[in-house]
């Protein structure tokens, strides 16, 4: 059965902000909030410490643990300390925290810039879909402003979408930054390196030939600019990550034996990843599938394998968004592969346009979880342009682009499931991301969710994921 792809037709003055955000957060938690700043603990070496009485290091007995201690803020008996590099920041703290003299304690996360006014890149003006929801967009620029860019998860670790569609132009000025790479392989030598199975496989996999040859296509391009072309660098777009790990894994069009073939090696990276902690593999957490087959009843006996490669990624993990068919009709009547498939971790999307409405698109109370913008988005193109394109292709990677966004900025309990439940996690973050849609009563009907997806709405929920509030 043949595949086709779905395309239808300043920052702010740092070091009083940094001082503000500071001291705010100081006095409004009295305990770690990592959701509030993009954390990587594996950098951070000092804890930030409140006392009841005046701070004494040698009567708290942490002169061996504690190398330096500084004031920063006396009169809240607010001081930062220099945990001794050898100890485990990590064991400190909670050390710290029983101190009865101790107030709170926390680290001292890194704070990212936060851009209120959206990214300086040239062409964002053309990306409506990045926009607020009175203009149907995702809200990226209110989630950017209040919640960071992306990057890496609580516990420091790369966040990678797999694209598996028809290449991606890897040496793109606006992607090139964000992809993918096996620091283990050695490219084009002949040997599999990192003995992960896989020869030469250095940015992913190539499903058409079975080799870690690269391929590049303009869809695929375009498809790899939503989910993270590199934000605020002065240059043509920004994705819905600035900062993310994208995966070229060619094997969209063509048979289903060649889109299996390019699952199967997400789902090798994933296992690898979580079976060495993170040592190889590649912390695969969406995959993007804009591509599938018009008018298949998947349940029908005659897509099987389709089902069954979904949940086996779900069991590590990952969620797959997917483009529904260009085309106005109820999948769950006409049918449709993937997006009628009934696997928990497919993501089915149809395409919204800027006046909030879906457009020439599939659509299924029960197939369909939610609309994203599709239409005339703009993004990055071959031959290191940018193009304008339309379908539920281009809607789909902003829900693949989400998922890893949202781990970006994931509370650490969260951030935790990930690595100790995958698959719970994975359920987590598809029911997060559908119960914060933009809701429109024309999708009501139409999708599982009724709306559209909203960014900022759902880092709201990650970010608190399990602090109770
Ligand atoms: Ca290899
Ligand atoms: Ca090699
Ligand atoms: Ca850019």
């Amino acid at each position: 059965m043949k595949t086709l792809f779905r395309v239808g037709g300043k920052m702010k003055a740092m070091i009083a902000t940094l001082i503000m955000m500071l001291s705010s957060q100081l006095l409004a938690n009295s305990f770690d909030n990592f959701g509030q700043t993009n954390v990587h603990n594996k950098d951070i070496q000092n804890i930030i410490i409140k006392t009841k009485s005046k701070f004494n290091l040698q009567t708290m007995g942490m002169s061996r643990s504690v190398m330096a201690q500084r004031p920063i803020i006396d009169e809240l008996n607010i001081h930062l300390l220099k945990v001794n590099p050898s100890l485990n920041v990590n064991a400190i703290l909670a050390e710290v925290r029983k101190n009865p003299n101790v107030v709170y304690a926390q680290l001292d996360h890194k704070v990212t810039a936060r851009v209120a006014n959206g990214p300086n890149d040239t062409d964002f003006a053309n990306e409506w879909s990045m926009g607020d929801t009175n203009g149907f967009g995702i809200d990226a620029i209110n989630a950017w402003a209040t919640y960071g860019t992306g990057g890496k998860d609580a516990n420091n670790n790369d966040i990678v979408v797999a694209v598996v569609d028809g290449g991606i132009e890897i040496t793109h000025d606006d992607l090139v930054d964000n992809i993918w790479v096996n620091e283990a392989e050695i490219p084009g030598n002949g040997i599999d390196d990192d003995q992960n199975g896989y020869v030469d496989d250095i940015h992913g996999w190539n499903a058409f030939t079975n080799s870690g040859e690269q391929k590049t296509n303009s869809h695929g391009t375009h498809v790899a600019g939503i989910i993270g072309a590199k934000g605020n660098n002065n240059h043509q777009v920004a994705g819905v990550n600035w900062d993310v790990k994208i995966m070229n894994v060619p094997g969209s069009s063509g048979n289903t034996s060649v889109v299996l073939t390019a699952y199967k090696y997400v789902l090798d990276q994933k296992k690898l990843w979580l079976a060495t902690n993170g040592a190889q593999g590649a912390n695969i957490v969406s995959t993007n599938s804009s591509f599938g087959v018009d008018r298949a009843n998947c349940n029908s006996g005659s897509y099987p394998a389709w089902n069954d490669i979904y949940t086996e990624m779900g069991k590590v993990g990952i969620l797959s968004a997917a483009a529904t068919a260009n085309n106005d009709y109820d999948v769950d009547k006409v049918g449709d592969v993937p997006t009628g498939c009934d696997s928990p971790f497919i993501i089915s999307v149809t395409n919204s346009n800027n006046t909030g409405e879906r457009d020439f698109a599939g659509f299924g109370k029960k197939a369909i979880d939610l609309a994203a913008p599709g239409t005339d988005i703009f993004s990055t193109f071959s031959g290191n342009s940018t193009a304008k394109l339309t379908g539920t292709s281009m809607a789909t990677p902003h829900v693949a682009g989400a998922v890893a966004f949202l781990n970006s900025v994931a509370s650490q309990t969260l951030t935790d499931l990930y690595k100790n439940d995958p698959e719970n996690a994975a359920l987590e973050m598809k029911r997060i991301i559908l119960e914060t849609v933009t809701k429109r009563p024309s999708l009501e009907n139409e999708t599982v969710s009724g709306g559209i997806l909203n960014l900022n709405a759902a880092a709201a929920e990650v970010v608190s994921y399990g602090l109770g509030r």
